[in-house]
């Protein structure tokens, strides 16, 4: 019986060439050593060997298989060792990369504008109060002196919800009323947040902005109360050459009511595009609380006076900032706000 050992030996060294993972290795085992495998086979044959040679013919077909088993052993720690490494690779990080910036974000200019407003108020003695973005009815218009047969309510008289029992805000007006209903006097609170209109939109209109509100119920308010706190206001927030004017103006909340305007910060008064010609740019809307709104909320108006106003919050930070559309606070450009 023909057992060449070393043909048998280099056939298996050419194979083990071609093996690349541990399926591979497992066929050529099992080529060999398998119960169908070359050296089963050998072991097979030893029946067909004459009976002097079959010890030694039984020890040459051990012998070979050892060494197969060797050789295959070997080659199967090389492999798990390739295998392992290349695990390693896979999650093998380079602690010298630079590491990736970190990049921070910026306060945006309505927010800013907001605290800037929030600060000068609480320093004067005024308290921040929240208001209701979605609002009834009653504290939107009815409290407010505005009933529904108002002509003023219907140049508002927009987005309702809920089969009209509620509303986007037209104004943070509101806020008045909840807070009297709530405190009693001496009152002094400012309020901010988004309000809803059906204004044609241009460069300083939008169907959503912010206001801020002001509330302040004591005792003996007059106008002159109202006017320094507005100075106040305006020149903390644009410096103290800026004019302060107050105009005439309908509100059916307030008794008298003005639109407050500041001199133009881009022109210093003397006409511009951005003021109109005018030299003069309405920020607020405020007056004296009117007495049918004190009696709405319980406070005898006798005894109690109170003052209000209402700014426009972009109005405010377009003149401070030199923004000249209002929509650039809504387009959420990135470098905008940078
Ligand atoms: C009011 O909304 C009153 N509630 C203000 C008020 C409060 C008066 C308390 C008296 C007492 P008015 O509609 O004028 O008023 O709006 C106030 C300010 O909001 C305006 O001066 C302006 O700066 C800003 N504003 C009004 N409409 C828009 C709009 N569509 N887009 C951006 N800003 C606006």
């Amino acid at each position: 019986m023909d057992l060449n050992k070393d043909q048998i030996m280099m056939n298996l060294k050419n194979k083990i060439d071609s093996v690349k993972n541990l399926e591979d290795f497992k066929v050529l085992k099992s080529e060999f050593l398998g119960k169908k495998g070359q050296v089963t086979q050998l072991m097979k044959n030893i029946s067909k060997i004459d009976k002097e040679k079959k010890k030694e013919y039984g020890q040459k077909v051990n012998q070979l298989k050892s060494e197969i088993e060797d050789v295959l052993n070997s080659f199967m720690e090389e492999l798990n060792e390739k295998k392992k490494k290349s695990e390693e690779l896979k999650d093998w990080v380079d602690v010298t990369v630079r590491g990736a910036k970190n990049s921070y974000g910026k306060e945006h200019l309505i927010n800013k504008t907001i605290r800037e407003s929030f600060e000068i108020f609480t320093n004067l003695g005024f308290t921040v109060v929240e208001g209701n973005e979605i609002e009834e009815p009653w504290f939107n218009f009815d409290a407010l002196n505005t009933p529904e047969w108002h002509p003023a309510r219907d140049m508002q008289d927009t987005f309702y919800l809920n089969l009209e029992k509620t509303l986007l805000r037209t104004h943070t007006s509101g806020v008045q009323i909840r807070t009297m209903t709530k405190m009693n006097p001496p009152i002094a609170v400012v309020s901010s947040g988004r309000v809803y209109r059906k204004d044609e939109i241009d460069a300083t209109h939008s169907a959503m902005f912010y206001q801020l509100e002001g509330l302040f119920i004591d005792k003996k308010v007059t106008v002159g109360n109202l006017r320094k706190f507005l100075e106040i206001y305006t020149k903390k927030m644009f410096g103290d050459s800026l004019k302060v004017l107050l105009r005439p103006s309908y509100f059916p909340f307030v008794e008298p009511g003005f639109e407050v305007d500041v001199s133009c910060i881009n022109c210093g008064g003397k006409g511009c595009s951005v003021c109109k010609n005018t030299g003069w740019i309405e920020v607020l809307g405020a007056g004296l609380v009117h007495p049918n709104v004190l009696k709405n909320v319980g406070f005898d108006p006798d005894e109690w006076q109170g003052l209000a106003f209402g700014v426009g919050v972009e109005r405010i930070a377009m003149l401070k900032y030199g923004v000249s559309n209002m929509r650039e606070f809504f387009k959420n450009d990135i470098r905008f706000v940078e």
